[in-house]
């Protein structure tokens, strides 16, 4: 066991320099704003020296490095995640104690870092933290973004989007390392031609981009490595004064256009789900994070060995979805044209170096960029892409002579480039998220993929950085743990299945009881303060928070609650278990349907306020927490007694969500889609509750589905949909009632109703039996071991990086 950092005494005297050198303060004087920077300064020089050891000995073995290429790192927090895995947390805390300050309150000083939309974004972060307490050698890039995801504001229910301005109080992480910007040419034009049996390329034209390395430091838990997460800023290189010093017009506007442009490529993280977004600015910031990244990694490898004959020994390239696509014929443009390699040599390298995740099959998610814009943003990189096409679409024929495999193969097609195909043709693995998303992505997005090449596909089911939800957030039950299994199950996650051997011990169950009834009452004081609402913690918490979509259905959810809401209204003495339910989300800004329930939620939630629905309200009440984020999740989890995972079975390719809750003791009610079912099997299929549809029915049934009949012919949710049709609080929602419930009902929340109101009965009646309700809650926390990003980690370095600890 590796020991802190630094002493008490040292980091004390670090801090009092650091204030005194930075600020002229003394703690009792210092803004908790200075003691935040001041303390996270003090861990920036740590990690980055850490990181350095860690690096020299990596290189002196001679070891394989991953890199991590993703649009998106949603990091959320740093300075208490650094501060516990340093293993500070606690002389931090006396010292600030010393001075009658709270290490609570300095942590409220840091905004989250939100590059990130959702669950692909967090699995990032996650994993950096896991590859660095798995003692692996790793690197993420990404785009330091001048704006995250954005914050959500809540005007009369209809969300508002506001800019998440994140660097004032976020950049203290970050150490700019401008000697080793490398440069990115967007645009120009690439001509191709032969000369005595030599192909000549050449490419001119283009605009230069220096791309600013600035680096993020990742301590691991209790381990000497450390992960680097490398945010590369696009900056406008200023070659030529002259226009400024001779005042020339229209050369000083063109620079400013140039200026704004480069500056537009770093302004912001594009919501997930917006369809009507600037094609070319994406296309953009994918090419920028690729040709950067790629050209680092080169660099790097290069000053290490001197050649790049063993780059596939000595590098591994996960694609985190297909946003970094690029990043393979960018590799292949560097071989060809700027180190001369032959085709079929560059290719050999770089078919051994990429591994690409998919994370989706939701087809309008899957990217399909208009050869036009590839060309325009990236021409030298669109004619490779069109010689791997060629030689992919060549040897498809030869294997099979069927040309129409090649057309359903192909990777330029319909007038587009399909990014997950380029992936697919060129990644040396390909994995799904969950044990089922792994195998439906090969009936589906890649059925003819896997059929050519079956060897390449695999699965790893995702996995959390446990401590952050577990360790730093839920201190009355790790206490527990503490006393009833010990302490190893901080390093390794499979310890927490010891509990196991408590599921019947009526003193553990009432501590546990103990520990969750404590966390809703610390969550209950914090909604109050942040919104005004009083929930009541002797009611059953009952938790759906993640990005709104229709497949997600949270619209599902609400129909059950309007259900018990026409019975409560009927006759509120009626035998309903109390419960809140509550609701965390963000909609991409240009999805009505997805704004429009979260009106709906929070139209419900007033309604429910009215001094006229006291007696309903003690037994059924809604509350919907504004701008879902990391630190929020952090301040929820701890409290969720039942965990709603009810997407339609085969749309959730994992969900993470799922197993922060499970690891806090929530009970899953879900369907059997993504991680559930792994999630029903850890825990023990009488500890979760499924319902709905399988993936398989869903198939079958979709064909004849008419959700009208449904609604016709079952008494009930014709009431729940006319309530909605005529609304809450004034509100009517008679326009998302006929296109989304009656209409196509696309995700087919009707057909798996019935199902969902059984499953939610049996809920309350599993509830209503206390100490059954624990034990289930017991063996979903002692089951949540293998939901670790460590374990996750270990296995992309096993099964698909080749790498050593
Ligand atoms: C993207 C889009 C774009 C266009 C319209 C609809 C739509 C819907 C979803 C997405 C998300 C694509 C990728 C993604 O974030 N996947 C999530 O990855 C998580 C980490 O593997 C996983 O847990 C979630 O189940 C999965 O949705």
């Amino acid at each position: 066991m590796a020991k802190a950092a630094l002493t008490q005494r040292e980091l004390k005297d670090k801090l009092l320099n650091v204030l005194n050198d930075k600020y002229g303060v003394t703690p009792d004087a210092a803004s908790n704003q200075q003691i935040y920077e001041a303390l996270a300064s003090i861990i920036v020089t740590i990690l980055r020296e850490k990181r350095k050891n860690f690096t020299n000995k990596v290189h002196s073995e001679g070891r394989k490095q991953v890199y991590y290429l993703s649009m998106e790192f949603l990091m959320g927090r740093s300075l208490k995640t650094s501060l516990f895995n340093l293993k500070l947390t606690d002389a931090a805390d006396k010292i600030l104690k010393e001075y009658g300050i709270t290490l609570d309150s300095i942590y409220e000083a840091e905004p989250d870092a939100g590059l990130g939309n959702g669950g692909l974004g967090r699995l990032a972060a996650c994993y950096l933290d896991g590859l660095a307490t798995d003692g692996y050698s790793a690197t993420g890039y990404s785009i330091l973004y001048e704006l995250g995801f954005f914050k959500q504001k809540l005007q009369d229910g209809w969300q508002n989007e506001l800019p998440d301005n994140w660097l004032p109080g976020g950049k203290i992480w970050l150490v700019e390392r401008p000697e080793q910007a490398v440069e990115v040419h967007i645009g120009g034009e690439a001509r191709e031609k032969w000369e005595n049996n030599y192909h000549i390329v050449t490419y001119d034209k283009y605009t230069t981009i220096s791309a600013v390395p600035y680096d993020l430091f990742v301590s691991g838990y209790d381990s000497e490595a450390v992960s680097k997460l490398r945010l590369w800023k696009p900056v406008n290189p200023i070659h030529d004064n002259t226009p400024f010093i001779t005042g020339d017009i229209a050369s000083l506007d063109a620079a400013a256009r140039k200026s704004y442009e480069v500056d537009a490529i770093g302004k912001v993280l594009y919501p997930n789900d917006q369809k009507e977004m600037g094609q070319e600015l994406r296309v953009k910031q994918q090419y920028f994070l690729c040709s950067a990244s790629i050209n680092d990694i080169v660099n790097h490898h290069m000053a290490t060995y001197g050649t790049l004959e063993n780059l596939a020994d000595k590098v591994a390239i996960q694609i985190n979805d297909t946003h970094p696509t690029m990043a393979i014929p960018e590799l292949m443009r560097i071989l060809l044209d700027d180190c001369g390699y032959s085709w079929d040599k560059a290719w050999d390298i770089t078919t051994r170096v990429f591994a690409y995740t998919n994370h989706t099959v939701l087809p309008e998610a899957l990217e399909k960029w208009d050869i036009s814009i590839v060309q325009k943003i990236a021409p030298r990189i669109y004619s490779i892409i069109v010689e791997i096409n060629n030689r992919y679409c060549g040897e498809i024929w030869e294997k099979t002579h069927s040309t129409e495999l090649c057309n359903r193969m192909t990777i330029i097609d319909g007038g587009k480039v399909h990014m997950a195909r380029l992936c697919a043709c060129a990644s040396m693995k390909i994995n799904g998220v969950s044990a089922i998303h792994s195998e439906i992505i090969k009936e589906s997005v890649f059925r003819n993929e896997y059929q050519n090449t079956p060897e390449k596909f695999t699965n790893v089911t995702n996995g959390i950085a446990y401590r952050r939800w577990l360790c730093q957030s839920n201190k009355p039950l790790c206490e527990l743990l503490d006393e009833k299994i010990g302490t190893g199950y901080r390093k390794d996650a499979t310890k927490l299945k010891k509990l196991e051997a408590f599921r019947n011990d009526p003193d553990t169950l009432k501590k546990l009881a103990a520990a969750k009834l404590e966390n809703k009452k610390s969550f209950a004081k914090y909604v109050k303060q942040q919104c005004g609402k009083v929930i009541d913690e002797d009611t059953l918490f009952d938790v759906q928070v993640k990005r709104l979509h229709e497949y997600k259905r949270q619209h599902l959810n609400v129909m059950n609650i309007v259900a018990d809401y026409l019975t409560l209204k009927d006759d509120p003495s009626a035998n309903i278990l109390p419960r809140t339910y509550i609701f965390a989300a963000k909609a991409a800004p240009s999805y009505y349907f997805a704004k429009q329930v979260i009106k709906l939620i929070w139209s419900i939630s007033k309604e429910l306020d009215k001094p006229e629905n006291k007696s309903i309200r003690e037994k059924l009440n809604v509350v919907f927490l504004e701008n879902y984020s990391v630190t929020l999740s952090e301040k929820l989890m701890p409290a969720a007694e039942i965990s709603e995972q009810i997407s339609l079975a085969g749309t959730e390719a994992s969900g993470t969500g799922n197993m922060k809750l499970m690891l806090n003791g929530a009970v899953t009610l879900g369907t059997r889609d993504g991680a559930n079912i792994e999630i029903g099997a850890a825990a023990g299929e009488d500890n979760i509750v499924f319902f709905g549809m399988t993936a398989e029915e869903v198939k079958h049934r979709e064909r004849s589905y008419s959700p009208i009949k449904i609604y016709d012919s079952d008494a009930e949710v014709k009431a729940v949909i006319d309530q909605i049709e005529k609304g809450f609080n004034g509100n009517d929602f008679a326009d998302i009632a006929r296109d989304f419930f009656k209409g196509k009902d696309q995700y087919m929340a009707l057909a798996d109703y019935r199902s969902y109101r059984d499953a939610q009965a049996k809920v309350s009646e599993l509830y209503r039996n206390a100490e059954k309700w624990q034990s289930m809650s017991l063996m979903n926390i002692a089951g949540a071991g293998v939901f670790s990003a460590d374990r996750a980690v270990d296995e992309y370095a096993k099964n698909i990086w080749g790498l050593r600890k």
